[in-house]
């Protein structure tokens, strides 16, 4: 872009503005991204870092400080659009890295919506229908944001301005500043593609057919069209066009038809314990918790062992086919089997935790809580009068004869009575429930409605019993009463087969809470851990071949993770955990982040090339070169190295700047080998 004063902007001190519709308003997944990743970037940026997000006033006065702005230019452009009646907020985001905000409200430009449309269809030939609410919001948060720019880059004329945009929802903007020549450069993360979403949730065999789909045609079959194009063009104007994963960046080239310039993987903020044991102890805490709530589920049935039994888990939206619930469900089955047919004393509990529609919890659930609460007060009770009791008989003796003492001494009659009644009230006629909710539509739920057909019921002879919690977890709820996190620490394992997921932040969220986890070849995540270590089993990060092997093969691989997961000492298991959390540096945006800094280093390069003229007033040739720090690599501190991790010429897989001109040299769309299987035999239909 950059046409109006290209080299006379400063580069080195560029400004960097991050624009997302989930900055300071919590939807989904990016949220999670800048949020954890605001400390890093701004201890590259220090107040040279703006957020740009849309003025939610429910939520927005709990996460930001208002703030009068210091930056002339910036003050100058606010007043001039709330001149024209844009009303906006600007200040600091309360979290980690305290980041400076600036929220426009899109509903004070509500009025020239109409204008707006018509204008993008001019400039862009994008169409928008009259009731989609969220395209409209897009639409009129994509015009403020680029109106805002324009402003800023005509009063801030001396330093570089980058503006890096999250998803299609805050994409409007790019093609805007394309076409009205805005002096700023663009880069777009895509962190799933529309289409890819809407047709994998379907039943079609997505990634054999990527090639073949004929993109306008499907998204105007399901009603997206519009925010396709949007998506598009985002993807097409912006300087640099990033995914967050290699998968992800495969399917972009064909949906999206460009090829991203490169991956930018998703980070965690990850906290270090001072000494390992720490996370150890947090386990155990949170493991007796879940055990609270299992003892009450199977009330009357709880005839396992506690100290030999396994918790796994999945977790997330509710996506049944793209984030692998039918394999786990049809996998857990044929474990119960495995352990059945080995005679194994161990126990699985497997949960579910997705939210779907419900009317509140079962009475059944909740009793199972109470019964067991109950059985708790009166077992504390009793315990305190025999304590009372055994306390008197032994003051009382006065060291003639022998100390004699007699359980009735103990445990009154009225005590016995009292304890029976409690024990009675846990006799149960039917089997512990599988779901802790109503269903809104419990006949068609296509988790209950597999539950049904594998037939695990929580019956006695069931080694594996399963437990559908179809809401987030929160510790304020009366049915298993714990954060997200704390259960997911106590967990033994996570388990996330997933068809669809272009990142996947459960498996990476396990990993640095040092919780074991299981993920395929078709996350974005599973991908990257198979591309840094050498061998990711060893070190508790399971990674199930969905892509080259038939449905049948994937779900029997699962199967057989899950049973030798069983056949684990607690030693090993011990170990184990120790090794996946040695893991999080690799998950950690201290590393992670300097590939975003790639990717606006590559925008700056792209929009000022003559900013990049060496001192012999050559061109730099090679891109790479410009990100001096390069590439972090984990070095392991400690021999012998493990985990052991793969030494490709770059560790980090967001190879950026690279990858599109790799993939022209070489004419292929393998990215970094990633074979996709040919035949259409191999398909996955089921699962
Ligand atoms: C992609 O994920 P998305 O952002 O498209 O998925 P969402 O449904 O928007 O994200 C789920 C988030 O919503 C939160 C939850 C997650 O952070 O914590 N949430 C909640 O807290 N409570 C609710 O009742 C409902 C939702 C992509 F598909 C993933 O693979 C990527 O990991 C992600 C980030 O790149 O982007
Ligand atoms: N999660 C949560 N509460 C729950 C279950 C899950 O907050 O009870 C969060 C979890 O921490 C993770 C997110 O949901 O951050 C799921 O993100 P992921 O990237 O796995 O998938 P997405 O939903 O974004 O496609
Ligand atoms: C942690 C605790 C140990 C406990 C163990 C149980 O490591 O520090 O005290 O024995 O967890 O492990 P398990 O895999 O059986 O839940």
């Amino acid at each position: 872009m950059a046409e109006e004063t290209p080299a006379k902007r400063d580069v080195q001190n560029h400004l960097l503005f991050e624009c997302a519709w989930e900055v300071a308003n919590k939807v989904g997944g990016i949220y999670t991204v800048i949020k954890t990743k605001v400390p890093v970037t701004v201890a590259e940026y220090g107040d040279r870092y703006t957020l740009i997000g849309p003025l939610i006033y429910k939520t927005a006065p709990l996460e930001v400080e208002a703030l009068e702005p210091e930056d002339p230019a910036l003050a100058a452009s606010l007043e001039q659009m709330r001149a024209q009646g844009v009303k906006s907020l600007y200040g600091r985001w309360l979290i980690e890295g305290a980041p400076r905000v600036l929220l426009f409200d899109t509903g004070s430009a509500f009025h020239r919506l109409d204008e707006w449309k018509g204008d993008l269809w001019n400039l862009a030939g994008i169409p928008s229908p009259p009731n989609d609410t969220e395209t409209n919001d897009a639409i009129l948060f994509g015009y403020l944001v680029a109106c805002f720019l324009g402003e800023y880059v005509s009063r801030q004329v001396d330093t570089a301005v980058v503006a890096h945009f999250h998803e299609w929802q805050a994409g409007v903007a790019i093609p805007i500043c394309r076409k009205r020549h805005i002096d700023v450069t663009t880069v777009f993360t895509t962190h799933a593609t529309l289409l890819g979403r809407y047709l994998c949730a379907g039943n079609v065999d997505f990634y054999n057919n990527l090639q073949y789909f004929d993109v306008d045609h499907e998204a105007g079959k399901r009603g997206i069209y519009h925010r396709y194009c949007v998506e598009r063009a985002s993807a097409h104007c912006s300087d640099v066009f990033t995914t967050v994963s290699h998968i992800t960046a495969y399917e972009a080239e064909y949906l999206l038809k460009r090829k991203p310039d490169g991956i930018l993987p998703n980070g965690l903020n990850v906290v270090k314990f001072q000494a390992m044991h720490e996370f150890q102890n947090l386990h155990a805490t949170a493991k007796a918790k879940i055990h609270e709530f299992v003892r009450g589920h199977f009330y009357g049935h709880y005839d396992f062992d506690l100290d030999n039994t396994v918790y796994m888990f999945t977790a997330g939206r509710y996506e049944y086919r793209n984030k692998g619930v039918d394999m786990f469900i049809e996998s857990l089955a044929r474990l119960n089997y495995l352990l059945k047919k080995s005679g194994s004393k161990m126990t699985v509990v497997a949960f579910i935790i997705m939210p779907a529609a419900t009317n509140s919890y079962t009475i059944e659930a909740l009793k199972g809580q109470a019964v067991m609460k109950q059985l708790q007060d009166t077992v504390a009770e009793i315990q305190k009068r025999v304590g009372d009791r055994l306390f008197d008989h032994a003051a009382r003796f006065n060291g003639e004869g022998k100390f004699e003492l007699t359980p009735s001494d103990l445990i009154s009659t009225e005590d016995q009575v009292l304890l029976k009644r409690r024990i009675f009230a846990l006799k149960r006629g039917s089997l512990p429930p599988v779901v802790t909710h109503n269903m809104a539509d419990d006949a068609n739920d296509p988790v209950l409605k597999q539950i049904r057909q594998v037939k695990l019921f929580n019956g006695h002879e069931d080694r594996v019993k399963i437990v559908f919690h179809p809401d987030f977890l929160n510790s304020n709820h009366p049915i298993l009463g714990l954060d997200y996190e704390e259960f997911v620490r106590g967990c033994h394992l996570g388990v996330f087969p997933s068809y669809y997921e272009p990142w996947g932040y459960t498996p990476a969220e396990c990993t640095v809470m040092g919780v074991p986890s299981i993920t395929t070849n078709l996350s974005g995540f599973g991908c990257f851990m198979q591309d840094m270590i050498e061998n990711p089993e060893d070190e508790g990060c399971y990674i199930v071949d969905r892509r080259l092997v038939s449905a049948e093969d994937s779900v029997n691989q699962l199967a057989n993770y899950l049973f030798s997961f069983c056949s684990k000492t607690r030693r090993q298991r011990i170990n184990q955990r120790n090794r996946v959390e040695r893991l999080s540096p690799l998950l950690d945006w201290k590393s992670l982040g300097v590939e975003y800094s790639k990717s606006r280093q590559l925008a700056l390069r792209r929009a000022y090339p003559d900013a990049f003229v060496n001192s012999s007033g050559e061109s730099e040739e090679e891109e790479m070169d410009y990100f001096s720090s390069g590439p972090e690599r984990y070095h392991p501190t400690s021999v012998p190295a493990s985990p052991r991790l793969r030494i490709t010429g770059l560790a980090t897989p967001g190879d950026m700047g690279t990858l599109t001109e790799e993939m022209q040299r070489l004419n292929t769309s393998d990215y970094r080998g990633y074979g996709f299987p040919k035949s259409a035999d191999d398909d996955d239909e089921g699962y």
